[in-house]
C-alpha cells in the first residue's frame, strides 16, 4: 500500500502507538492541543482544520464566542501542537454582498489543490450551506459562491480533479440538529457550479445508525481514496459522535470499496465526554507523511477543545478492509 500525491511532512506531529493500544488509532499523551479559552474571545475551540504551510503549520478553527456565535479564525504553529489564533474572526473579501453577508461558520475543512488552500464550512445563508473561499497566506481569504442551496453541512473537497471536475463530498440535511445525514458526492467545473450529485453512503447501524458525514479530506492511496468520517447514535441521552473509515474507488469516488463496521475512535476520556456538548469525537483533518504514511488527525472533543490522534495509512487501510460491512 503507498499513498499516491503526498507530500513530505518531516515535522509532522507523532508519537508512536502505544503497548497495550488494541485500537488503529491512538491519542497524544498531551491531549487537548488547543484549550478552549486559548483567545480572549473563545468559549470553546474545536471542529477545526489544519495543513502543513511553509515548513510550519496552519488552519482554520472554528471558535464560538462568549456570545456563542460561530466563528472561524486563522492559526499558525511551528510544531502542529503549540498553536497561536488570531485574536479576530476571519473577514472574508467577497465581490457580491449578498453571499459575502455573514451569519455564522462552523466544521472548516481546508485543502491545497492545484495552486492555492480552499476552505469550505458550514455557512450560514439563510440556514446551513456550505461556504467556499481560498487563501494562499491564511491572512486573507477570498470567498466565493456556496455550492449548494440550504441545508448542508460537511463539506469535504477532494485534493485533486478527478475526471477532469472538482469533486466535493456533502451531506443534504435539515436547519436544526438534523436527526438523519447520508453522505454524497458533487462535480463542479470551476468549485461554484456544483451537479452530477451521486449517493456515497448511509447509515447503517450502532455507532453510526443516525447520521454519518465526511471529516477529514479523503487521502489517496493506491487501494482507494481513504475518507475517516463521522457517525452518530442516538441513545436516550443525546447523540453520540464517533468516528470510522472507508475506502472510495479512486476514480468514481462515490462507489464504496471497503466500510469499517466498527469505530476507529468514540468518545472516552474525560476532554471528550465532558464539554459544553459531552459525547462527541468530531475529525476535521489529518495531516499525512507520504513517505512514512504516518497521519496526524485534528478533531474536535465534546464542541470544547481540539484533540490529536495518530494512526498508519496502510494499517488503516487493512483495518477497514479487513472490517468491511459493505
Ligand atoms: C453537528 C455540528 C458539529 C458538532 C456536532 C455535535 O451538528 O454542529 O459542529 O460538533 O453537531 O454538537
Amino acid at each position: 500500500m503507498s499513498v499516491l500525491n503526498g507530500q513530505p511532512v518531516p515535522n509532522l506531529p507523532w508519537e508512536d502507538k502505544p503497548a497495550g493500544c488494541w485500537d488503529p488509532i491512538w491519542r497524544y499523551s498531551g491531549n487537548p492541543v488547543i484549550p478552549r479559552n486559548l483567545i480572549p474571545c473563545s468559549n470553546s475551540i474545536f471542529n477545526s482544520a489544519v495543513v502543513p504551510f511553509g515548513g510550519q503549520f496552519a488552519g482554520v478553527f472554528r471558535v464560538d464566542n462568549k456570545a456563542r456565535s460561530m466563528q472561524l479564525h486563522s492559526g499558525h504553529s511551528a510544531d502542529g501542537i503549540h498553536w497561536t489564533l488570531t485574536p479576530d474572526r476571519i473577514q472574508f473579501q467577497c465581490d457580491d454582498p449578498e453571499v459575502g453577508r455573514w451569519e455564522y461558520g462552523y466544521d472548516p475543512r481546508v485543502v491545497w489543490i492545484e495552486d492555492r488552500f480552499w476552505v469550505t464550512w458550514c455557512n450560514g445563508c439563510h440556514g446551513p450551506s456550505i461556504g467556499v473561499a481560498w487563501t494562499t497566506d491564511f491572512e486573507t481569504y477570498h470567498q466565493i459562491e456556496n455550492s449548494y442551496l440550504p441545508f448542508n453541512r460537511n463539506g469535504v473537497l477532494f485534493p485533486r480533479r478527478i475526471g477532469g471536475s472538482y469533486v466535493m463530498l456533502n451531506r443534504p440535511s435539515d436547519n436544526g440538529h438534523t436527526p438523519f445525514g447520508d453522505i454524497w458526492l458533487s462535480h463542479s467545473p470551476d468549485l461554484v457550479h456544483w451537479g452530477r450529485h451521486r449517493f456515497v453512503m448511509r447509515p447503517c447501524g450502532g455507532w453510526q445508525s443516525t447520521k454519518v458525514g465526511a471529516g477529514p479530506i479523503p487521502i489517496e492511496t493506491d487501494e482507494g481514496w481513504l475518507l475517516i468520517y463521522h457517525g452518530v447514535l442516538t441513545s436516550c441521552n443525546g447523540f453520540v459522535y464517533s468516528a470510522g473509515t472507508a475506502l472510495l474507488d479512486l476514480e468514481q469516488p462515490w462507489k464504496v470499496i471497503a466500510r469499517g463496521g466498527p469505530y476507529i475512535a468514540s468518545p472516552q476520556t474525560h476532554y471528550e465526554c465532558v464539554g459544553d456538548v459531552p459525547n462527541v469525537w468530531f475529525p476535521c483533518a489529518a495531516v499525512c507523511d507520504a513517505p512514512t504514511g504516518r497521519l496526524a488527525i485534528y478533531y474536535g472533543a465534546a464542541d470544547t477543545v481540539v484533540g490529536l490522534a495518530f494512526a498508519q495509512v496502510d494499517e488503516l487501510v487493512a483495518w477497514t478492509k479487513a472490517n468491511s460491512v459493505v
